[in-house]
């Protein structure tokens, strides 16, 4: 799709939009120092899923929930299946998790160790198996595999394993489902990761097949770096699978998507609006991977959808034809007025009369909050989990 900027055309559009949110924004947060307790944090996998509703009924355009196992697990994912249903949301992507664990010192697929390959291998296809039983189509897979000393281990061999595992789990998936990898410019290692950025990740896609797509983690490269640069190159390379959207001022910060860098993240979406990538036959899925780790968690995520939207909607008002004859003129500045006339509109008085048209409130954060819906769970829930880290 080229940017559109009739305004209903923008509306139809941004309509059409869906923002999957993590269940691990739910849960308690923090840093590797402390992580804070909040109140009418979820208890459980179900109640994550239960605030992620709430994110949905809001805005209108988060119908789903990705998890990540172990930290959702549950003996019968069908059922977990069934209560997001029933809430009016479904379960998105699976993240997989083969970092926590003392078996990974050494790295999970890439581990000098054949047993603990095995182990990290078999995880990965359980949660293929989980795929199957709650119904989703993207298996997410990060690794923090990699080393801290140079020599520590071979650089070439840990390619090979990585090359062994990626292709058996490739093998492993159903034919509407796929697996999006992601890559990341350092730690938890901090002298070599083995997918260190979209290049490598890339690498192993393109070998693979059309099931193996790469994930842009917007939190996951150096400072500087043009990630709009990236998300041109893999969409033209029928190539991008999706976003874990994030804010990051220093490293992997995870803050709300759009809070560091408005502007980037403007960049981004014009990319995925001018490479066709929010038509939804490309299947670019567009993930929040973030934590609420000070800042109240179900008012974060509604802020975060916002943020993505509201970049979209600018996105989609950039006059393409105008752009273009700057573009082909070589009239620089005329080119680049029309991509910041488009940037500097206000967009949110367009969002709220969309949200009204969708039966919404226009305002989905005082909505919430006139909800009652923190203070039921404040009342309701005692001692909430931990998302994952620090747990
Ligand atoms: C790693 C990462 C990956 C994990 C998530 C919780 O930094 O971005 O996507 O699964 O954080
Ligand atoms: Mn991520
Ligand atoms: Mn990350």
């Amino acid at each position: 799709m080229q940017p559109v900027n009739d305004t209903s055309a923008v509306k139809d559009a941004l309509r059409r939009q869906q923002i999957e949110t993590p269940s691990w924004a739910y849960g308690n947060s923090g840093t590797r120092f402390k992580v804070f307790a909040q109140q009418g944090v979820p208890r459980t996998p179900q109640e994550k899923i239960d605030d992620a509703a709430q994110v949905h009924r809001f805005t209108g355009v988060a119908p789903s929930v990705a998890v990540h196992i172990p930290w959702d697990k549950v003996d019968d994912y069908a059922a977990l299946a069934a209560h997001a249903k029933e809430k009016g949301v479904r379960i998105g992507a699976v993240n997989t998790n083969v970092f926590q664990d003392d078996d990974y010192r050494l790295g999970s697929v890439t581990n000098p160790d054949p047993k603990v390959r095995r182990k990290a291998l078999d995880h990965l296809l359980e949660c293929v198996d989980i795929m199957d039983a709650v119904g989703s189509k993207d298996l997410k897979l990060w690794f923090s595999d990699g080393t801290n000393y140079p020599g520590q281990d071979d650089i070439r061999t840990r390619q090979d394993r990585m090359d062994e595992a990626l292709a058996a789990v490739y093998e492993r998936l159903g034919d509407d489902q796929r697996f999006l990898l992601e890559y990341k410019l350092f730690e938890p290692a901090f002298y070599m990761t083995d997918l260190p950025d979209w290049g490598t990740s890339y690498a192993h896609c393109l070998k693979l097949g059309p099931k193996a797509q790469v994930v842009v983690d917007t939190g996951h490269h150096a400072p500087g770096t043009n990630i709009e640069f990236i998300v041109a190159f893999l969409l033209r390379e029928g190539k991008l699978g999706g976003f874990d959207f994030n804010s990051r001022f220093y490293a992997d910060d995870d803050l709300m998507v759009g809070a560091a860098d408005p502007f980037q993240l403007f960049r981004i979406m014009y990319e995925v609006v001018r490479g066709g990538g929010y038509d939804p036959a490309t299947g670019v899925a567009f993930m929040l991977d973030q934590c609420h780790n000070i800042e109240p968690k179900i008012h974060g995520q509604i802020r975060s959808v916002m943020n993505v939207q509201e970049a979209t909607a600018k996105a989609l008002l950039v006059d393409a034809d105008a752009l273009r004859a700057a573009q082909d003129g070589g009239h620089v500045l005329e080119a680049n007025a029309v991509f910041m006339d488009a940037y500097n509109t206000d967009v949110r008085s367009l969002l709220a009369e969309l949200r009204e048209e969708m039966g919404l409130h226009p305002d989905p954060v005082a909505a919430y909050k006139a909800s009652g819906y923190f203070e039921r769970v404040v009342a309701e829930r005692k001692d909430g989990q931990a998302a994952g880290w620090g747990a």
